[in-house]
């Protein structure tokens, strides 16, 4: 457990494809509240302001779509995350759409731009797209390859305007570092939804994945073990991405942008998240892509999430 927590809330969903991740943040909030619990309400928070009002008028980014409102949203989340931990705060950071995590991550390398970052990514999706390999233009599909600079032109299917390229490169720029992370300091925990341009750049960089067979098969201690004393021996510190679309959509709710069956357990994503806070490398977290109004169980996600933060938060 952390003790010095500085909640982040960033309500920008202009990655999604689909609207309603913003809400997800304040329906975590209202659930806490509902069931008694103190941890927001005690814990210093600040927050980013979002741009979701541009999501009313169409992105002339195609192929990445929104990214100029992006850009903003990446360095303001950048700055905020890089001041709370040059305070020696921890940033919790909730975010509506994964696209946020890039901004985060810029952040980190910002406050500590010699030290080695290694990422653990808890989610169904790879998010290594970049706007030539995009099937949707959605920049939460993108984040792993703004952190480790990866356009994987190889695999080039989209046709991208000069302009957004620009964009984009402006977007992997956020936070002065580039890359920000390797590819081989980069953990998967519960990836099952992979498109062929991201398993050639798994393949390619030996990116580990850890889906939730291999997780099982293995077994939770045994692989945390193997993270912190293997995979990410190496790097002084270590950022923690928790996307609840890791979760089993069937077990759980489809309360997420893009929900996958056959994911993670909730008492197994408790363990993970636990051990994690407990490590002294883990300088920061990230919760994100709750839903409601995607959920067909009312407001389960966000209730499954407070439920598996409030078991990891306490020691
Ligand atoms: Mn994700």
């Amino acid at each position: 457990m952390k003790n010095n927590i500085n909640l982040i809330y960033n309500r920008s969903e202009i990655g999604a494809g689909t609207r309603g991740s913003s809400i997800g943040i304040d329906a975590l909030l209202m659930e806490a509240t509902k069931k008694g619990s103190t941890f927001f309400r005690d814990t210093p928070s600040q927050a980013i302001n979002d741009k979701n009002h541009i999501l009313t008028v169409p992105s002339n980014h195609k192929w990445a779509k929104h990214i100029d409102g992006l850009i903003g949203i990446y360095e303001e989340v950048c700055d905020t995350v890089c001041q709370v931990l040059q305070k020696e705060n921890f940033p919790l950071i909730i975010s509506g759409d994964h696209a946020s995590s890039g901004g985060s991550v810029a952040g980190i390398k910002k406050a500590f731009p010699e030290k080695r970052l290694g990422l653990i990514w808890i989610d169904a999706h790879a998010d290594l797209h970049s706007p030539y390999t995009s099937p949707s233009g959605n920049v939460h599909g993108m984040p792993i390859a703004t952190i480790i600079n990866e356009d994987n032109l190889k695999f080039e299917l989209d046709d991208v305007d000069e302009s957004t390229k620009i964009e984009w490169e402006k977007l992997k720029n956020v936070g002065g570092v580039k890359p920000k992370a390797l590819p081989t300091d980069i953990v998967f925990i519960g990836v099952r939804d992979t498109e062929k341009e991201e398993d050639y750049l798994i393949e390619k960089h030996g990116i580990v994945n850890f889906t939730p067979e291999i997780l099982r098969e293995k077994g939770v201690e045994a692989t945390l073990l193997e993270i912190k004393e293997e995979l990410l021996a190496d790097c002084d510190i270590v950022y923690v991405s928790f996307d609840v679309d890791s979760l089993d959509s069937n077990i759980v709710s489809t309360g997420t942008g893009t929900p996958v069956e056959n994911g993670l357990f909730v008492e197994e994503v408790k363990k993970i998240l636990k051990a994690f806070l407990s490590w002294n490398k883990v300088i920061a977290l990230e919760v994100t892509e709750i839903n409601p109004l995607l959920d067909n169980k009312g407001n389960k996600m966000a209730e499954t999430a407070l439920e598996i933060l409030e078991f990891a938060l306490n020691s």
